[in-house]
């Protein structure tokens, strides 16, 4: 699919300042594909603000290396003032619930606004579309708008946007890496970005507590299903006791669908306010985007997540069964 960027042309020539936010949690492809807007946008001299409804895990400083860049919503000050003249740009999602404590901000928003995203979903946030459900990465198509609109990449948006798309795809494991995935990669090389770098930055600062996090979490894991069903859960108390963050547990649940035979994965996560989020993740095309949605959440059909205003006991119940509910149709549809 080949987007038209026209109208995000108009948009930049008709705006003088800019907002730019993603998703709660923010991940790599998150926060990758603002640098690369964020980019894009000061070359064509525009006052950028990038607010988030979440805080930057700390692995992604290297993004933003004087700490000035992405803001974290309930600190910013001047929101009335934020509010003014500006346009806004939501990368990476599509739903409102990806919103967090910013949806409401959001929704009054009286400005311009674009949404450049990637997921499933038939939700709209309004304004501006710009959304290829077949993108590796809303990383490659921020590049993608870059280079339509005669932006040019420097080293630190390369960084960014490399960012974005290797950890979009697993570092390049998953199916959605195609031949174009690895050109895009080679093409922010040559543009600077150091790729050896990135994935130390990224994978060898582990605090002690994701190390013993990492532990706990894989010995405690259980498998179902006559073996294809795995799933782990970190509780509250799991957190405490091994001296981890709440987003330490990025990518554990990738560990869950990779032991043989597995053909789906969950990790089941106690939330700082209460309720408990299960992120998904399917080896043999069992559609976890649908699984998710049943309980309201969503994603993509290798890769999804939900959220349940229940306890840890009854959200294992809940999604188990839906779970082997899915697997069975699979098998027998
Ligand atoms: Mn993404």
């Amino acid at each position: 699919m080949s987007i038209d960027w026209s109208p995000l042309s108009s948009v930049l020539e008709n705006h003088d300042r800019f907002l730019v936010t993603t998703h709660v949690r923010p991940d790599g492809d998150a926060l990758g594909s603002e640098v690369g807007m964020v980019g894009l946008l000061r070359q064509r001299g525009k006052d950028v603000r990038v607010i988030n409804t979440s805080p930057t895990p700390l692995r992604y400083d290297y993004l933003d290396p004087a700490g000035t860049l992405f803001e974290w919503f309930p600190k910013v000050s001047d929101l009335a003032s934020v509010r003014e003249g500006r346009a806004l740009v939501i990368l990476d999602l599509s739903a409102w619930n990806q919103l967090g404590d910013m949806a409401e901000f959001v929704r009054d928003f009286a400005g311009p606004r674009v949404v450049i995203d990637h997921h499933l979903g038939d939700e709209t946030l309004g304004g501006q579309v710009f959304k290829d459900v077949t993108a590796e990465a809303t990383g490659i198509l921020v590049l993608e708008a870059v280079e339509a609109l005669g932006g040019v990449v420097d080293a630190w948006m390369a960084a960014g946007l490399l960012t974005a798309i290797a950890m979009d795809t697993g570092w390049f494991r998953h199916p959605s890496t195609r031949p174009r995935t690895l050109r895009a990669a080679a093409e922010l090389m040559d543009r600077g970005a150091q790729i050896d770098d990135i994935y130390r930055k990224l994978y060898e600062r582990n605090t002690l507590g994701r190390i013993r996090l990492m532990g706990s979490t894989l010995s405690g894991l259980q498998v179902t299903a006559q073996g294809r069903i795995a799933y782990a859960t970190i509780t509250a108390q799991d957190l405490e006791r091994t001296g981890a963050v709440h987003s330490d547990s990025e990518d554990l649940v990738d560990y869950t669908a990779s032991v043989r035979d597995v053909e789906l994965g969950m990790l089941f996560i106690d939330q700082p306010r209460g309720g408990v989020r299960v992120s998904m993740r399917s080896r043999k095309g069992l559609d976890c985007a649908r699984l998710a949605r049943s309980f309201g959440g969503g994603g993509h059909r290798a890769a999804a997540a939900a959220s349940l205003a229940t306890t840890m006991d009854d959200a294992l119940k809940r999604v188990l069964e839906a779970a082997h509910a899915a697997l069975e149709l699979e098998s027998n549809p």
